[in-house]
């Protein structure tokens, strides 16, 4: 259902549109559940990828020293399952917002590539992006490998065929796994960003996984005003400013419609 003006956001989402014309910098920070409409799954809830999968056999630099066909094989599924999903009105409206608001930063946890593709010029990709491959002896990054040779070489049996770069070293899906530090110069880009905005929007992330869950808090002590977009409660919702309750691709270009 579309997010009307008389709906029951309604009254928050003027608010919110109001501080946001006002604000000399705004940071949105978006997590998986802006891509849920999009049909790719998010990671925590009902259906969420650490019901299905362990996260220690699939998502740790110690779960691919033990078994990197097994992790490949699971970066290409998730690969197939993001290639077929387009951006939502969610991330077109986000795109926007960039032309729309003064010194608009765009961080996001994910790494499914939806923003670019959205329109969104600069996304700080915090935890990477499965599009890309980094080669795990010289750390240099290969954009789009071929996923089809990819996929042949990862279900083929021998372990040679796994994804290699140029160089013959074997690859890793670009991605921070737990227990990885993030990439300094975009967690200092970040934090610059936090620390400078008026507004900061929250969207769609269960907020508990750090670094990253620790920046609405920086920007709440460097006095923004905290919006929270989700359409369940998570140990953020206590602390925000505002709160819409519902689904980003509804409330995002209503928020945009007020602007
Ligand atoms: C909607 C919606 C709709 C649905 N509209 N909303 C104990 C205490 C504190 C910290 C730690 C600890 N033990 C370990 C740690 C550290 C760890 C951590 O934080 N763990 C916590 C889980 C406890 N962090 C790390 O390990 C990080 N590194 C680190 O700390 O390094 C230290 C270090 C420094 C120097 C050297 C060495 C080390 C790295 C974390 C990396 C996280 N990686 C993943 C996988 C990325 C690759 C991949 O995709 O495979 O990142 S895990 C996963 O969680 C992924 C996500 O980016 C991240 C966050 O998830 P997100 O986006 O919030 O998704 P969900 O599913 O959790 O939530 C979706 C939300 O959307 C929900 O709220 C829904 O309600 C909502 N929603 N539909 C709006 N339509």
């Amino acid at each position: 259902m579309m997010e009307e003006s008389g709906g029951p956001n309604a009254g928050d989402l003027a608010r919110v549109a109001d501080v946001l014309r006002g604000a000399h910098a705004v940071v949105a920070l978006t997590g998986a559940g802006i891509s849920a409409e999009s049909g790719v799954p998010t990671f925590r809830g009902a259906e969420g990828l650490w019901r299905t999968y362990r996260a220690e056999d699939l998502a740790t630099p110690d779960a691919f020293r033990r078994d990197p066909r097994l992790v490949w094989e699971w970066y290409l599924w998730r690969r197939s399952r993001i290639a077929a999903a387009r951006p939502n009105p969610g991330h077109l409206a986000l795109a926007r917002f960039e032309t729309r608001l003064r010194q608009f930063t765009l961080l996001t946890q994910n790494v499914d590539g939806l923003h670019r593709q959205a329109g969104s010029r600069d996304p700080i990709e915090l935890h990477g992006n499965i599009w890309r491959g980094r080669c795990t002896a010289s750390g240099c990054v290969i954009s789009r490998p071929p996923v089809a040779d990819e996929l042949m070489a990862a279900t083929s049996g021998a372990p040679s065929d796994l994804p290699r770069c140029a160089c013959g070293a074997v690859l890793r899906p670009d991605v921070v796994w737990f227990g990885e530090g993030l990439d300094p110069e975009k967690v200092d880009r970040a934090v610059a960003a936090v620390r400078r905005s008026k507004v900061m929007l929250v969207i769609g992330t269960s907020a508990i996984v750090y670094p990253v869950a620790a920046f609405p808090a920086l920007a709440r002590h460097g006095g923004a005003t905290i919006v929270e977009i989700n359409v369940a409660d998570t140990p953020l919702t206590g602390d925000a400013d505002v709160v819409l309750r519902g689904a980003s691709g509804e409330l995002l270009p209503a928020l945009e419609r007020l602007l």
